[in-house]
């Protein structure tokens, strides 16, 4: 079995009981098989980047883990589909929106997955919980650069 490594999980959702939503994401992704929770950001309520409707929560998650990308991506959209999610368009509003931010030092181009998630750097709604997790891969030029989004830390769960 492979060694585990650090994979990095941005969470969102802007539909439904979305911090609910979100929550119960975090701990199901907890509790996959070959997973381990490493750290778990704040919770944040941020406005909607290059997409419409309400408000999103947003979360960002580290986990050890034995999966090989493509299987935790499974994992991942089987959890948004258990959530009800569709998707009529890009960047469309939803119920649960579950993105490989990292997955180690991986660098991964292939039709269903982009590691690093190639936008993750000018959103601050993936920035600010990163920071709060895992300092080190943020820099404070990063979070000037993206300081005018709206954006609010809402629990500590
Ligand atoms: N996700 C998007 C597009 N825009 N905006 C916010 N605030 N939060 C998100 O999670 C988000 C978004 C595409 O995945
Ligand atoms: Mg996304
Ligand atoms: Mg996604």
């Amino acid at each position: 079995m492979r060694e585990p490594l650090i994979a990095t999980i941005g969470l969102g959702a802007n539909l439904g009981d979305a911090r609910q939503a979100v929550q119960d994401a975090m701990q199901a992704i907890a509790t996959f098989e070959h997973c381990q929770l490493h750290a778990a950001s704040p919770l944040y309520r941020s406005a909607p980047v290059d997409s419409s409707g309400p408000d999103y929560f947003n979360a960002v998650m580290q986990i050890s883990t034995r999966l090989s990308a493509p299987d935790l991506l499974d994992r991942l959209h089987q959890l948004e589909r258990g959530a009800g999610r569709e998707r009529p368009y890009r960047n469309a509003p939803r119920t649960l929106d579950l993105d490989i931010l990292l997955y180690g030092a991986a660098r991964i181009d292939s039709p269903r997955l982009s590691v690093p998630h190639p936008r993750m750097r000018q959103r601050a709604f993936v920035l600010r919980p990163l920071a709060d997790i895992a300092p080190a891969l943020v820099s404070a030029q990063e979070l000037q650069a993206v300081a005018d989004q709206a954006i609010e830390k809402v629990c500590i769960w």
